[in-house]
């Protein structure tokens, strides 16, 4: 069975912390990205932590050159315990990332790095499909942690995972955007996690919700 990761991307701080408190008796993983950052600070990774003791990944879908990746990087480790960053712009600025990970993993602190391969929008069809598989190969060739791949898409979600069968996948795409979770459920395994965002956290009651999608992993 695949864990589950919320997405948490809500605007308030206070909310944050309630509805992440709330549902961790039933979420494995939290993400959180851009919306809830630039919304506080960097230092809610840390705050969000303290209060659930979850495993926190920030979601920046860093896209950079090498340079300013490790940059954005070594800001970003020092809060969560895993990043996520892009695959598309290549092997050179992804393996910058990889490097600030193993300095924590030489100081006996495990961090993840997470490199999307194809997207779950509408939009992800025109540009990143083409490429994805390449992307996907070079998750393997890197030995990143884990790739994103898209819930609503099952087929390639499924062929992305036997690309780069090393790493573990996150996939979004069930709840708000229409995934088939029974789909998908044929595809994960126990080591990758299924990301839940407004489904949970819109709900009038996350908790119920986030209970109800753990039940159905
Ligand atoms: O369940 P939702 O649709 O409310 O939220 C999905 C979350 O996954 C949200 O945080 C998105 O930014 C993220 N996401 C996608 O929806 N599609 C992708 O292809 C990739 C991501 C993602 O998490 O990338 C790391």
């Amino acid at each position: 069975m695949p864990k589950l990761m919320l997405a948490l991307d809500v605007l308030d701080e206070s909310e944050a912390i309630k509805i992440s408190e709330e549902t961790s008796e039933y979420v494995d993983c939290i993400k959180i990205g851009y919306p809830l950052v630039l919304a506080t600070d960097l230092g809610i990774i840390k705050r969000i932590k303290e209060k659930t003791n979850k495993e926190v990944i920030c979601d920046f879908k860093v896209a950079d050159i090498p340079a300013t990746n490790e940059k954005i990087a070594r800001l970003t480790l020092n809060y969560a315990d895993g990043i996520i960053c892009q695959g598309f712009v290549g092997l050179d600025s992804v393996k910058a990332i990889i490097n600030v990970a193993e300095e924590y993993k030489q100081v006996g602190n495990s961090k993840k790095v997470i490199m999307v391969t194809e997207m779950s929008h509408e939009g992800a069809k025109s540009f990143m499909q083409p490429i994805a598989n390449e992307i996907a190969k070079m998750a393997g060739k890197l030995n990143v942690d884990g790739i994103v791949a898209p819930s609503t898409r099952p087929t390639r979600l499924k062929e992305l995972k036997e690309i780069a069968n090393n790493a573990f996948v996150i996939s979004p795409g069930v709840g708000a955007q229409g995934g088939d979770l029974q789909e998908v459920l044929k595809v994960l395994d126990e080591n990758d996690y299924v990301i839940v965002g407004r489904a949970i956290y819109l709900n009038e009651n996350p908790k119920e919700s986030a209970k109800k999608y753990k039940e159905l992993l």
